[in-house]
Formats: structure tokens, C-alpha cells, sequence
């Protein structure tokens, strides 16, 4: 992977990270293609109608199902799912942790149920990695051990003992791999705990970053904390971040939460809410977000943001969606879909630009100011 930071306006970045698949123009939002699929699209959409460079794919939904060995036989990622850009996987403990009843953590690893036919599974360091290995992503997450919030003390340090336990077994066993000729084009991000405490995020970062990684991702936030605690210590924490590799925020988050990290210094996103909300009738403006289920939008015959340059909205009317989230037709999944994502993958482009020309702080104000 080759990493090159362009310019920084403040602590806000502008970098390109290119991988064995493609050139990533960051700040960047990977869309989230859980199954091997951005639900709604297909793959020509993903590429074509919102230009995206990376997406991002689950260890744990692929290792269940269809298998990682059936995912490698058919291609490995790449060729089973035809999208020819980058993928970036998470390593499934995250997963297993929120979808699984059952979930244990324990000093080798994380065992759960299948939450499809409640089979027992263990996953380790290693493990998680052959499966990456298999499925051939561009980056793949290291198993990390995640706590909700609020934990207790004892717990988070438990947390990031385990998570800087792992790291290491992971790279060591990462790294011997490629000296194998296995993995060879990948990439492999640790991911920092912590909880909201500045002394275990500074521990745990400090950890992690002294080992060999390709990147570096910031994890266990936006799991219940306050907004601003999420902010703060993303803030502590990347001070402990290398300046010459990626910073990555998992799981994060509404447009506000991507501005905000971004002034911090993270470089890389990704969350289910532009996907997710879309299905449910939730749509993302400049002006905020716009519920297409209301009746005021029954006869209203304009797009859904008329300054957006999606298909949805060069091409229907809020009426329309209005009509067709109420009749649920399929239809309406794939437009809403587009015009979240195309939002998203936008503000990343115009943020970027507003780094490029360091004006990160006017183009912050300008946001704010069109929500009112
Ligand atoms: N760890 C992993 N995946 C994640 C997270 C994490 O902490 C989060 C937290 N927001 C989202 N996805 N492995
Ligand atoms: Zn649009």
C-alpha cells in the first residue's frame, strides 16, 4: 500500500492511499457492502453511478455465509462480487460481539453463535486472518476484543490487553505469511480501544502504533457515549497516531460525526446509516435530513435535494419516492440508496477539496450554517 499525505488544513488531512486495486482519494466513506453486496445496488451502481474506490465487506458474515472457501473458489472477493476496486474487510469480533445472543471473549478469542443457524464458532487472531486471506481483501481489520459502554475499569483494561495481545500474534503471523507468498498484495490495520478514558486510549495507541501495521483504526466508539466524548477522544487519541499512515474510525457515522472527525485528523469512515436510513424512509440533504414518508411530500414534484447530481435526483421527484416507499416497491430501495450514498461520497469529495485549498474551517462553518 502506498500511503502520501497531500495536504492538511489544520489538523484535517487530504491523502491517497492506493492499493494492489485502486487509488483512494481520502477524507473517503466506505460504503457498507456487508454480505458482499451495498444492500439495494448492484455493483455497477457502486462503481459507475457513485464512483466509489473502496467499499467495505464482513469476515463474520462471509466466514458463516456462503463460506470463505467458497468466497476464495469463486474469485476471492474480487472476482465472486465483480467489483473491481478495493475492499476493506472487519475482522468479526465487532460482529460477533453485536449480532451473535451469544458472545464470549476470552484470552484466545471470541466465541459465538451463528446468528443464522446458531452453530458455535471460535474465531482467534489467526483464524480471522486465514479467512481474509481467503476472502482477498485490500485491508483487512485485526480481531480486537470490544467492550459496551459504559464498562468498568477492569473491563476496558482487560479490552485493550487482549486487543495489544492480538496485534501482535496478528502481525508477527501477518507478516510470516507474506513471507510465504501469502497475502502478499494485502494490508492490515490493528484497531485502537479504549473506551472514552484518555490513559487506556493513550496506552493502547501507543501499543499499536509501535508495531509494523499498514494503518491504524480507532474502534469502540460510537457505542452509546455522548457525541462530544466520541469527539474528545478521537482527539486524544490521534495524537498517538502516526502521521505517515491511514487513520480509520470504524463504524462512524451521521454527516456531523464525519465533519467533526475529520477536522481531528481521521482519514477513513464507514457506517450503515446512509444504507440503512435510506430503506427506512430517511433521507440526508445539505439541509438536513428529509423523511420521504411525510404527507407534505405526497404532490411535491421536486427532486429530493435539487443542487444533488445523483440519478435520483437528476431523474424523479419527492412525490415519486414518497409514493413508491409507500407502495414498497423495490424500486425505491435502490434510489433512496443512491442519493444517501452519492450524499455521503460527495460531502468526502467537497471536504477534501476544502482541505486541499485550506479552508477545512470556512467549509466546517458552511456546513453548520446551511442546516440552520
Ligand atoms: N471493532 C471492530 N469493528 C467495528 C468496531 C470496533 O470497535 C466499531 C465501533 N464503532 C464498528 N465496527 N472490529
Ligand atoms: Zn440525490
Amino acid at each position: 500500500m502506498e500511503f502520501t499525505l497531500e495536504a492538511t488544513s489544520k489538523n484535517a488531512r487530504a491523502c491517497t492511499i492506493k492499493t494492489a486495486h485502486s487509488t483512494i482519494k481520502t477524507p473517503v466513506f466506505m460504503p457498507v457492502g456487508t454480505v458482499g453486496s451495498v444492500k439495494a445496488l448492484d455493483m455497477e451502481d457502486v462503481l459507475e453511478l457513485l464512483g466509489a474506490e473502496i467499499i467495505l465487506a464482513n469476515t463474520y458474515h462471509m466466514y458463516l455465509r456462503p463460506g470463505d472457501e467458497t468466497v476464495a473458489k469463486m474469485g476471492k472477493l474480487h472476482g465472486f462480487t465483480t467489483f473491481p476496486k478495493s475492499f476493506l474487510t472487519d475482522s468479526g469480533g465487532f460482529q460477533a460481539f453485536s449480532l451473535s445472543d451469544i458472545s464470549k471473549a476470552s484470552q484466545n478469542g471470541i466465541e459465538f453463535r451463528s446468528h443464522i443457524d446458531g452453530s458455535k464458532h471460535f474465531f482467534t487472531p489467526k483464524k480471522v486472518i486465514d479467512i481474509q486471506h481467503n476472502l482477498g481483501s485490500d485491508i483487512m481489520m485485526i480481531l480486537d476484543d470490544l467492550v459496551a459502554l459504559p464498562a468498568t475499569q477492569e473491563r476496558i483494561a482487560l479490552s485493550i490487553e487482549r486487543t495489544t495481545a492480538w496485534a501482535k500474534e496478528s502481525i508477527e503471523y501477518f507478516r510470516a505469511k507474506q513471507k510465504e507468498g501469502v497475502g502478499v498484495e494485502q494490508n492490515i490495520f490493528a484497531i485502537i480501544q479504549g473506551g472514552t478514558d484518555r490513559a487506556f486510549r493513550t496506552k493502547s495507541a501507543t501499543e499499536l502504533c509501535d508495531l509494523d501495521f499498514d494503518g491504524f483504526a480507532i474502534g469502540g466508539l460510537s457505542v452509546g457515549e455522548a457525541n462530544q466524548d466520541m469527539y474528545d477522544t478521537v482527539e486524544h487519541t490521534v495524537q498517538y497516531m502516526p502521521k505517515d499512515k491511514p487513520r480509520y474510525l470504524m463504524g462512524v457515522g451521521t454527516p456531523e460525526d464525519l465533519i467533526e472527525n475529520i477536522e481531528r485528523g481521521i482519514d477513513m469512515f464507514d457506517c450503515v446509516m446512509p444504507t440503512r436510513n435510506a430503506r427506512n424512509g430517511t433521507l440526508f440533504t445539505p439541509f438536513g435530513r428529509l423523511n420521504i414518508k411525510g404527507a407534505t411530500y405526497k404532490e411535491d414534484n421536486t427532486p429530493v435535494d435539487s443542487e444533488c447530481e445523483c440519478l435520483t435526483c437528476k431523474r424523479y421527484s419527492r412525490a415519486y419516492l414518497n409514493h413508491l416507499f409507500r407502495a414498497r416497491e423495490i424500486t425505491y430501495f435502490r434510489l433512496a440508496t443512491i442519493h444517501n450514498l452519492h450524499y455521503y461520497l460527495n460531502l468526502m469529495r467537497e471536504a477534501r477539496e476544502a482541505i486541499l485549498a485550506d479552508r477545512f474551517a470556512e467549509f466546517k462553518a458552511e456546513f453548520y450554517s446551511k442546516r440552520g
